[in-house]
């Protein structure tokens, strides 16, 4: 999973502005597509979520993510959820709401939000190669309680491609921490999806929104007519 040598600069149509980066210090940061968020029976439906909504980040991530492993950009598949004995989940986060079950509970993918359970799995379609790297994350955002600075620094990573779900929650929570340290995030809109059509069109907005104030907007075609100039 050598990163490309190139330091040839590209330009990917976004917005607010077309961005230009190197791919050497580019990865692809895939957030939390895991079955607990996209399949019946998990932590999202528990919510009380139609979990359809989240389907069509699918084919365009795939396509991404191809084109990533093609070129050789360092992959990073993140997945939220708990140690069995819950001692990194906060109480408050357990009891929040009135959900048809909570984290830590028994459900038909294994109990819920559960590190090794298999609703805590990756979907099959983006199922991570053994050579691409996971983050186990407790909360939200993905630098919070992980190794994802580490792992970033070690890469020489400075250019994040950001998709994943759910756009205004994990996707948003990690953006905003990515550009508080110093990451220039890319955000790839048809490769994100919410519960809530609106929070993922207002989710994509706040990122774009003020020149940019936490990073870029581009849809998958953008990124992969980019990708192939690449090899
Ligand atoms: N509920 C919801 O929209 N999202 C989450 O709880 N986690 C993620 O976004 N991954």
């Amino acid at each position: 999973m050598a990163p490309p040598t190139s330091a040839a600069t590209t330009m990917i149509a976004a917005e607010p502005a077309p961005i230009g980066l190197d791919w050497a210090s580019t990865a692809l940061l895939i957030i939390d597509m895991q079955r607990d968020f996209l399949e019946p029976g998990g932590f999202g439906e528990t919510l009380g979520n139609d979990v359809s909504q989240l389907a069509r980040a699918v084919p365009p991530i795939a396509a991404v993510l191809a084109a990533a492993r093609r070129i050789g950009l360092p992959v990073i598949h993140t997945r939220e959820g708990h140690l069995p004995d819950l001692s990194d989940a906060p109480p408050a986060k357990v009891a929040r709401g009135a959900p048809s079950l909570r984290i830590g509970d028994p459900g038909p993918m294994g109990r819920i939000l559960i590190r090794g359970e298999p609703g805590h799995d990756i979907v099959p379609e983006l199922y991570p190669r053994a050579d691409e790297i996971v983050i186990d994350k407790p909360g939200k955002g993905a630098f919070y309680a992980t190794e994802l600075s580490d792992v970033l620094q070690k890469y020489g990573i400075e250019t994040l491609l950001v998709c994943g779900v759910t756009t205004e929650v994990c996707v948003n929570t990690t953006v905003r921490e990515a550009n508080d340290r110093g990451y220039r995030c890319i955000v790839i809109a048809d490769g994100c999806a919410s519960y809530f059509p609106e929070f993922h069109a207002a989710g994509l907005a706040m990122i774009k929104a003020q020149g940019g104030i936490f990073g870029w907007v581009a849809e998958s075609p953008a990124v992969l007519a980019a990708m192939a100039e690449q090899g």
